[in-house]
């Protein structure tokens, strides 16, 4: 059967939600944002995106650019809610749902009669019993939908074949298809390959040559919109870590504490795309017995905030003050927040370092 596939995607989430408690804000330039030195914004509003602020923005360099915006601090906890809400929404409308964020879903649509209709009552549904806007994109396969939802921001409604796809996006550079990072980007513009479309029309031998075995064909495909990924509807709570094995053990606190920050720097930076956040955060550390030792430490808020995970990783590190040389070191954060983790669930996650 022809697939259907819906991506459900919330405007300017953070804000939106934060406006609904705020409405004399609304139509002004506001951004979420922590205060930290480091803080970098989660959201702004499309009026302070006028002036170039974005996620991920650093915040104080948003202040700056954009002095009349206001700045909210993050509520998570808000957010989380105000998801559980959405996702309920989508869940009563349509059986099979993959919440992938807390601000986004993919519906699968197939077999559904009249499948554009179905998802426009969605998008009516989500904003009457949340007062929140999304915009929706349909496609045959997630990342048509994906690419749709974002298409026509805010309030958008998209609906595109692979082949309309291609011609819409085609103009677009390469690192516009999600899977296609900026280090590829760069690879592919060094080769000439600076639209979506001459990457479609470079040959899968070539791009094996240029990228590999592997990744070249990956490409090709994405270029040409073609994802077999299935709609999954369970989701697992997850963790997130990094970890490194040295070369030549370590030894003290004074070594290993930039490693530490090198990796922690290199885990939110994960997350904060994957717009996961967790509440426990963990550090394991390998001896040169080869002795294995974890410490973790859970926080009131989830946070994907650099500054927050490493100071809890750092001070678990000192706690533990590794006893002999240190032959691996590892960070993770768990308790991850996909907008659908029930509390129970998270509770019962083990730090899987
Ligand atoms: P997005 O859907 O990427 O952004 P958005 O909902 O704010 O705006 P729009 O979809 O209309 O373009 O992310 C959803 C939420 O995730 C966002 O409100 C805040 C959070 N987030 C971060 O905290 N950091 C980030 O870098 C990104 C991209 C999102
Ligand atoms: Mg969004």
């Amino acid at each position: 059967m022809r697939r259907v596939i819906a991506h459900v995607d919330m405007d300017a989430f953070y804000v939106s939600v934060e406006l609904q408690r705020r409405p004399e804000l609304r139509g002004k330039p506001v951004v979420v944002a922590g205060s930290g030195a480091r803080a970098v914004v989660t959201t702004a509003s499309y009026e302070a995106r006028k002036f170039g602020v974005f996620s991920a923005t650093p915040a104080a360099w948003a202040r700056r650019r954009c002095p009349d915006a206001i700045f909210i601090p993050p509520d998570f906890e808000a957010y989380r809610a105000r998801s559980r809400e959405v996702m309920a929404v989508l869940k009563e409308h349509i059986e099979r749902v993959e919440v992938v964020g807390l601000d986004e879903a993919y519906l699968d649509l197939t077999g559904i009669d009249r499948p554009k209709a179905a998802a426009r009552r969605v998008k009516v549904a989500v904003l009457e019993n949340t007062g929140l806007c999304c915009s929706i994109g349909i496609g045959p396969n997630k990342l048509v939908a994906k690419m749709a939802s974002d298409a026509d921001k805010p309030d958008g409604f998209v609906v595109l074949s692979r082949e309309m796809a291609m011609e819409r996006f085609g103009p677009q550079p390469p690192g516009l298809v999600p899977g296609i990072g900026p280090k590829t980007a760069e690879r592919l513009k060094a080769r000439g390959i600076e639209t979506l479309r001459q990457l479609a029309e470079t040959s899968d031998d070539e791009l094996a040559e240029m990228f590999g075995g592997r990744l070249g064909p990956h490409l090709a495909r994405l270029a040409r919109f073609e994802d077999d990924r299935q709609i999954e509807t369970v989701r697992i709570a997850k963790s997130e870590s990094r970890e490194t094995t040295f070369e030549t053990d370590l030894r003290g606190l004074d070594a290993l504490e930039p490693v530490l920050e090198k990796l922690t720097g290199q885990l939110c930076e994960t997350l904060v795309k994957q717009g996961n956040s967790g509440r426990t955060i963990g550090i394991k550390v390998r001896l040169d017995d080869f002795s294995t030792h974890t410490r973790a430490k859970s926080i009131a808020e989830p946070t994907n905030e650099l500054p927050t995970v490493l100071s809890v990783a750092r001070q678990l590190l000192r706690d533990f003050n590794p006893p002999r040389p240190v032959r691996l070191l590892g960070v993770g954060v768990s308790g991850l927040d996909h907008g659908e983790t029930t509390a129970a669930a998270a509770g019962q996650l083990e730090l899987s370092l």
